[in-house]
């Protein structure tokens, strides 16, 4: 089939193949900054505004996509040559493609190019709101502590050229400064990363940096920014060479980087937004008083199932999510840290049909068509695990609970983080902490215990007797019988003590 590039001049040699958007992006206003256009924000806020901008009444809410650090450099040139647009593939249930040209990135910026630029931008009047997902890492607090980690070398660097940034902290007190300076309205930071209180989390740690570097600013900041926590959901893997050639041969659409996504998606935001919003439950959106319980479901649930999936999946040699939830020891291994570990820790959720909602995680976990690929739920896990696991772990050492599964789990990340699987292949490990991971994991071959003194990962976990007791047995037990094995054993156990 003739193909042709993805931009605004070919956008409706595309209509018979997929859909685009049906408004005239000539006209539309940015009225939100996005940093870190990966394939999550398109996925997902993207596609909520794409729709949105549908109807005429919403043309202020287009999107700024900022790329903030230098390795976002090919998704900048991908999106400047398609003039914004992209596809989103969604891979349905039953293997079918529905497949959408997004137009809600109607301006984008590459911060490391023209920092002056972004920052003007992040202080025009015309933005109201600042959205970020920066990853779970980039919010750069230290776990140990809880407190903001000055020691970064990125944020003295900030402190001392506030007029080129490189974090997204020197970013956003250079622009709100502006916007104080020239007596314009507060506009709201809205994080759309995995955490438990996102938006609380981006207020603490920009107060933080922004008491060192322009203290006089904290109280404008206090007084006229908001900081929203929502929770977001949309599992979006790595985009693969295949998936870009079979939109170019099937549709005709030849896009350097398309999205492929799962049907499934979701967005429940605290309603603070200081200057204004789009309408976004016009489109699916859900706008609630506390978003807590949703987040804590969400994290400790999805996220977390993620992660177990993940790190037992690569110590046995899977590549995909997918696999691994389709064996079933681990499927039932899962479904028990779900249940016996995790839902004794949310507490009471309003509304929300709990059963259900793991049911349904199984289902999208098992999507074959999506084949999220195991080294892109494992990558980062050092900043995941306190986010995704400890804090299960921690209500149920208060509470006396079970913590086998997640012990397990954590033991399997300590084998893990020595990089060889059971079959005897390298593992290909992506994390900001990788060599410190491997020099500990090297030594807790011998010492499986001081693998928990990574005191900014696991905080003060080791101190837990029955923690550590039951961290140790697992690690001992996977080195001798592998994953699946131990695995086996205790959900045969499991079922005798029922
Ligand atoms: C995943 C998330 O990165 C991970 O470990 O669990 O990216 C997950 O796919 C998304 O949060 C889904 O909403």
């Amino acid at each position: 089939m003739t193909s042709y590039k993805l931009n605004n001049k070919n956008l409706s040699k595309f209509t018979d193949k997929v859909l685009i958007p049906e408004y005239d992006r000539s006209t539309i206003k940015t009225g939100i900054v996005h940093v870190g256009i990966g394939g999550f924000h398109r996925s997902h806020e993207a596609y909520y505004t794409d729709q949105l901008l549908h109807d005429p009444a919403n043309s202020d809410w287009g999107i700024c996509g900022i790329a903030l650090l230098d390795f976002d450099t090919k998704i900048y040139n991908t999106l400047k040559e398609q003039d914004g647009l992209y596809t989103l593939i969604v891979k349905e249930l039953d293997g079918s493609l529905t497949k959408r040209v997004i137009g809600s990135i109607v301006e984008y910026l590459f911060a490391p190019e023209n920092p002056i630029q972004v920052i003007e931008k992040m202080a025009s009047d015309d933005v109201k709101i600042i959205t970020l997902t920066i990853t779970e890492g980039g919010y750069n607090y230290n776990e140990a502590t809880g407190a903001f980690d000055f020691t970064n070398p990125l944020i003295q660097h900030d402190f001392e050229n506030p007029q080129a940034p490189k974090t997204i902290f020197g970013y956003l007190t250079q622009a709100l400064k502006l916007r104080k300076e020239r007596g314009l309205a507060g506009c709201t930071i809205q994080s759309c990363d995995n955490i438990q209180g996102n938006g609380h989390m981006t207020e603490r740690m920009l107060l933080s940096y922004v008491n060192k570097a322009e203290p006089d600013l904290v109280p404008w900041i206090k007084s006229n920014v908001s900081f929203p926590n929502g929770m977001v959901d949309r599992i979006t893997p790595a985009t693969s060479e295949k998936d870009i050639t079979l939109l170019k041969e099937t549709s005709g659409v030849d896009d350097a980087w398309p999205v492929v996504c799962e049907p499934f998606k979701q967005w429940i935001i605290e309603d603070n937004f200081t200057s204004g919003r789009p309408a976004w439950e016009t489109v699916g959106a859900q706008f609630v008083e506390d978003v807590v319980p949703y987040e804590k479901m969400k994290l400790s649930l999805l996220n977390a199932g993620h992660s177990v999936l993940g790190i037992l999946g690569a110590l046995m040699g899977y590549e995909t999510i997918d696999e691994s939830v389709h064996n079933e020891a681990i499927r039932t291994f899962l479904n028990t840290y779900m249940d016996k570990e995790v839902t004794p820790t949310l507490g009471d959720l309003e509304g929300v049909d709990l059963k259900k909602y793991k049911q349904s995680l199984l289902q999208r976990f098992g999507n074959i068509y999506i084949k999220d690929q195991i080294d892109r739920i494992c990558s980062e896990s050092s900043a995941k695990i306190p986010i995704f696991i400890l804090p299960t772990v921690n209500v149920q050492l208060e509470k006396n609970g079970s913590i086998d599964y997640a012990a397990f789990v954590i033991a399997a990340w300590a084998i893990y983080s020595i990089g060889v699987d059971e079959k005897g292949n390298a593992l290909n490990i992506k994390d900001a902490h990788g060599t410190l991971l491997k020099e500990k994991a090297l030594v807790a071959k011998e010492n499986p215990a001081s693998f928990l003194d990574l005191e900014s990962v696991f905080g003060k976990l080791k101190d837990s007797k029955k923690f550590v007791d039951a961290y140790s047995i697992a690690y001992q037990n996977i080195l001798k019988y592998g994953v699946e094995k131990c695995v086996t054993q205790m959900n045969n156990k499991a079922l005798n003590n029922i």
